[in-house]
């Protein structure tokens, strides 16, 4: 595991909680800087915390400060990555570059799966997770969260995938990497923003304990694959699908227009649908967030026990 010289710090509650065998959840910082505008992303970030504590685990968000990756955040450090302009996005290939360069940077899905992994978290909320861009056969844009869930053996509570992507691609290579996938109380994979994507799921699951006896099954097998939790917005925090479909469309003719391409394009997209909807995706947005980190919560709990 982890050698003396290991440049990631734990905080003294999840160092307490990993060694006592306590339930811990791993929680990504890239929505905080790169996904949710100021001021709510630092409401939100603590809001996503406590909504842990409060189903009985500990949270540890995951972030690099001055070169240190840190695995439970202060106050202090929670409000830096949410108010710094410095904070860089970081995903599993620009780790390497940040801690040399003893940078600031929030890690995304990948690097902050990478990561929980190796301190022996094995449950981690986020909202949506990347995946195969639209026009994707034109720029070859996937997002590494997808490689990086292939060959990593952690469990993700998430609300789909983003509604910006191509979700039938993304979930076809969802199936190539042998990424297992369950509907947590739906049939329909969730569309992130929306609860249905359009598109069918094969497996449900109903409560906590069924997905830790998933989890336990996977370790057995060995398997080096994630699992995925989707877990669909709920239907009164869910945005107009018309409203949704126009903002898209919009935000993707003007990331085109202004040559928006690589890692900008998430959260340019993003800060368009926040600004053109008015706050309602970001209030879409905050509460997926918060209820996949309350099952999450409630998940680890349920492994804790097994
Ligand atoms: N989902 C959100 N907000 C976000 C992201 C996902 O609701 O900000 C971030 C996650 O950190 C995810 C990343 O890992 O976007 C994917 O970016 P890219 O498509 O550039 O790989
Ligand atoms: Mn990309």
């Amino acid at each position: 595991m982890l050698s003396d010289s290991s440049p990631i710090h734990l905080h003294p509650s999840v160092e307490e909680a990993i060694q006592g065998g306590s339930p811990v959840v791993a929680l990504e910082s890239t929505i905080i800087s790169h996904g949710l505008p100021r001021p709510e992303n630092i409401r939100v970030a603590r809001e996503i915390e406590s909504i842990v504590a409060a189903n009985g685990a500990t949270p540890a968000t995951i972030a690099i400060l001055d070169g240190e990756i840190y695995v439970g955040l202060t106050n202090d450090q929670l409000e830096s990555i949410a108010n710094r302009d410095d904070v860089v996005k970081a995903s599993v290939r620009d780790l390497p570059v940040v801690l040399a360069r003893s940078g600031t940077a929030t890690t995304t899905v990948a690097a902050t799966s990478i990561i929980a992994q190796r301190v022996g978290i094995e449950v981690f909320a986020t909202g949506g997770l990347g995946g195969v861009h639209r026009q994707a056969r034109e720029t070859w844009d996937e997002s590494a969260d997808l490689t990086t869930m292939g060959n990593t053996p952690i469990t993700i509570v998430c609300s789909g995938v983003k509604s910006i992507l191509d979700v039938g691609a993304t979930l076809e290579r969802l199936e190539t990497l042998n990424i297992c996938l369950v509907g947590y109380r739906t049939e329909r994979f969730p569309g992130f923003y929306l609860a249905d994507s359009g598109h069918p799921m094969g497996w449900q699951v109903a409560e906590p304990s069924e997905i830790a006896d998933i989890m336990a099954a996977r370790q057995r097998l060995d398997l080096n694959s994630a699992l995925i939790v989707a877990n669909p917005i709920s239907p009164e925090h869910e945005l107009d699908p018309d409203l949704h479909d126009a903002t898209l469309n919009e935000g993707l003719r003007l990331a085109s227009e202004q040559h928006i391409t690589g890692k900008d394009v998430t959260p340019f997209l993003l800060d368009h649908f926040h600004r053109a909807t008015h706050g309602a995706s970001l209030e879409a947005n905050a509460a997926l967030i918060i209820a996949n980190a309350g099952l999450a919560a409630r998940i680890a709990c349920a492994r804790a026990l097994g």
